[in-house]
């Protein structure tokens, strides 16, 4: 049996890699009576039925290491947060509910601060190093001028990675600089807002290299907290870790209890823009659950 990767979904079609070859193939009817469905980044065993059209059926579907709903994806060793210096203005709220979102999953979350090029070295500097300094991978690069596209490209290398952040960032503009072709449409903000169009709509993995493969999606859109108890928001904030359990209250929220291990270090271990989040996400949480 062949096995490859589902790298695209068409109708009931998947396109699965496998190697340098992609076969075009439907799902066996097994799957449909286990209610199985075939996931974009699945590995799969298949059966050819025609070698020279490229055509097979799905037999099997090799256990999931991990699967992400909107966009449904399997597999994903990282994703890439990505947000731009300006145009859209670096929204650091957002930043940090996408981290959070994203947090103690399967997979690694690194940063991605594109449109470098937009703005003063200093101005990213000290957002770098406040993430580095969380245990964060911080890449600052302008798809724009391709300049630090090759701390990118080695971050990339040899793993699945999808990429995720708000419109108008630049994501599939930094796609389209990697793949060397202008796979993906881009488009101005303006545009994109006035028209609804250049979105990027369809879910494929695009293969860099036969290792290397990259997605850019149109999803990550629900940026709520579902799923996430107030409780729980605490792990989300890795810079926390060191300091939970050492509270004075053992159910401490680190809002305003007297002795708060956290509090305590706001401003100095801890950043205050950070806490500052923390706060708001919790409220919005608790807010959330009354409704
Ligand atoms: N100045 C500058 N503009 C960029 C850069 N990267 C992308 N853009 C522009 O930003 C706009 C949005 O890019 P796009 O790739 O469509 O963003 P996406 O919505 O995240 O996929 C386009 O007009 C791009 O040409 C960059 O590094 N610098
Ligand atoms: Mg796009
Ligand atoms: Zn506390």
């Amino acid at each position: 049996m062949l096995y490859g990767r589902i790298i695209k979904g068409v109708g009931g079609s998947y396109f699965v890699k496998t190697g340098a070859d992609t076969y075009t193939c439907n799902a066996a009817g097994v799957f449909r009576n286990k209610k199985i469905t075939p996931v974009i980044g699945d590995m799969c065993g298949l059966e050819v039925s025609d070698e020279c059209a490229k055509t097979g059926t799905i037999v099997e579907i090799l256990q999931r290491r991990n699967e992400i709903i909107r966009p449904r994806v399997s597999n994903i060793d990282q994703i890439i947060i990505v947000m731009a210096a300006d145009e859209p203005k670096l929204d650091i709220n957002m930043l940090d509910r996408y981290l959070v979102i994203l947090a103690n999953g399967n997979f690694d979350v690194i940063i991605c601060i594109n449109k470098s090029d937009l703005t003063e070295e200093n101005a990213i500097v000290c957002v770098k190093e406040r993430y580095e300094s969380i245990g964060y991978k911080v890449i600052v690069m302008s798809a724009g001028k391709n300049e630090g596209t090759n701390r990118l490209s080695d971050v990339l290398k040899n793993k699945v990675s999808a990429f995720a952040g708000p419109s108008g960032v630049g994501k599939s503009s930094i796609v389209n600089l990697l793949s060397g072709v202008q796979i993906m449409e881009t488009g101005t903000l303006s545009k994109k807002i006035s028209r609804g169009k250049h979105t990027t709509r369809h879910v494929e993995f695009l293969a860099l290299d036969e290792n290397t493969y990259v997605l850019d999606t149109p999803g990550f859109t629900s940026l709520t907290f579902d799923g996430i108890e107030a409780d729980n928001l605490q792990d989300c904030f890795y810079e926390f870790k060191q300091y939970l359990g050492k509270c004075a209250f053992r159910n401490c929220a680190h809002q305003n209890e007297p002795g708060c291990a956290v509090k305590a270090e706001v401003g100095g271990k801890i950043d205050e823009n950070r806490y500052n989040n923390y706060l708001s996400f919790f409220s919005e949480i608790k807010n959330g659950k009354e409704r």
